[in-house]
């Protein structure tokens, strides 16, 4: 947008470092569950003259003047969000998911409240209450996890535990839980306790988007997303509610948790959500969904062992502890062929979040890129060889040949 005179000669030294991330992505397989690649209308958006526009406030009630064109964009952004969710109430301004988390506390809790989240260890998030985070430091965590044997979410235990402990919200989603999350079992649970229900949606708003997992909007009171993941959009978070909390929601992210909007982001936003729109955004998502049943089924038939014995979403999440190996080692020895991926806790870990016993992978970058099941066939493949066959120079070869080949045959952008 502006494009002259250009950054590679006013800085080449940031020019660069973009120039190499663009290779990094181009080059690599980005199986990092949480991430995804943007489109260029999506980036295009997101430079534009409108980081320059301080804008505190909401469209028509802005402390700035000259804001008529933010206004345009946020009254899009927000209009589309609505209809993508079909949800009466949305906040675009949170720069992240944690900013959206971080408002939708302050708009229902007073500090010392109880909030119960999903345990870190278990697929949670920093943000659901651990002690690292504000949000074990300001309110009381309790922490529900997954039941032992079969890895899934003990809604019976939920229940015990909000009878018990009456937490003032509940907050239900992960980032790295595999199944299915029932949003109308949570709902019952926070009725009966009287509690706020929370949905943080980050991980599957792009599922949720496209009909394929079943959506928190009437459920929950609140609901918190990222647009970055499977949702494809800009880094930034949303919140959406019905009107009964919108007042309350507008003024906890201003000015409760933050000042000026990043109208630029907002502007890419926007962008994305009308991509989610379009019909061929459910197609991406049903082929994501795909591409990780591929990869779950190739990898436990593989030997491998898969939290939950398989996935319902765009993860899976496996448990290397039969295998020897660390996720710490795992992700590396991936890494060192150019399949990039996160070493992560898993339910009950003997390892710390350091080293970790599991690896969590995803599809929704590869799918992007245009990859379907032969693909997700061929790096399962690959996987296992390099996990197998740890110290083998000639298999680490061999991977970086094929993941190159691979690389090339599906481009990210011209
Ligand atoms: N850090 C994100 C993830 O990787 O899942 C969650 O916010």
């Amino acid at each position: 947008m502006v494009s002259e005179p250009n950054l590679k000669e006013l800085d080449p030294e940031v020019y660069g470092a973009i120039k190499a991330e663009l290779q990094r992505e181009q080059r690599s397989l980005v199986m990092i569950a949480s991430e995804n690649y943007a489109s260029r209308a999506v980036i295009d958006a997101q430079a534009n003259v409108m980081t320059n526009k301080y804008a505190e406030g909401y469209p028509g009630a802005r402390y700035y003047g000259g804001c008529e064109s933010v206004d345009k964009v946020e009254r899009l952004a927000i209009d589309r969000v609505k209809r993508l969710f079909g949800a009466e109430y949305a906040n675009v301004q949170p720069h992240s998911g944690s900013q959206a988390n971080m408002a939708a506390y302050l708009a229902l809790l007073t500090p010392g409240d109880t909030i119960m989240g999903m345990d870190l260890s278990h697929g949670g998030h920093l943000t659901h209450g651990s002690s690292a985070n504000f949000s074990g430091k300001f309110f009381k965590p309790i922490f529900y996890g997954l039941d032992k044997k079969s890895q899934l979410i003990d809604y019976g235990n939920v229940k015990r535990l909000a009878q018990e402990f009456r937490p003032r919200i509940i907050v239900a989603g992960a980032s790295a839980y595999p199944r299915r999350i029932d949003f109308s079992a949570f709902a019952d649970i926070a009725d009966e306790c009287g509690a706020f229900l929370m949905v943080d949606m980050a991980h599957i708003a792009g599922l949720v988007a496209a009909g394929l997992h079943p959506s928190p909007v009437g459920n929950a009171h609140v609901i918190t997303s990222t647009t970055h993941k499977t949702l494809r959009g800009p880094r930034g978070g949303f919140i959406l509610s019905s009107e009964k909390f919108g007042d309350k929601l507008d003024k906890a992210v201003f000015p409760g948790t933050q000042g000026g909007p990043l109208m630029h982001v907002i502007a890419a936003k926007a962008v994305a959500f009308g991509e989610a729109l379009d019909p061929s955004f459910v197609d991406y998502q049903k082929q994501v969904l795909i591409n990780a049943g591929v990869l779950a089924e190739e990898l436990v038939g593989y030997g491998f062992t898969l939290i939950s014995g398989g996935t319902d979403n765009h993860l899976v999440l496996m448990d290397l502890t039969e295998k020897g190996i660390t996720g710490l080692e795992a992700e590396r020895l991936l890494g060192n062929a150019g399949i990039v991926t996160n070493k992560n806790s898993i339910p009950f870990d003997r390892r710390g979040p350091k080293v970790t016993s599991g690896l969590r992978l995803g599809t929704p970058a590869l799918t992007t890129r245009g990859m379907k099941e032969p693909e997700m066939k061929e790096i399962s493949r690959l996987v296992r060889d390099l996990l197998e066959h740890p110290e083998d120079a000639q298999v680490l070869k061999r991977t970086q040949g094929m993941v190159s080949e691979l690389c090339t045959s599906f481009p990210i952008y011209d």
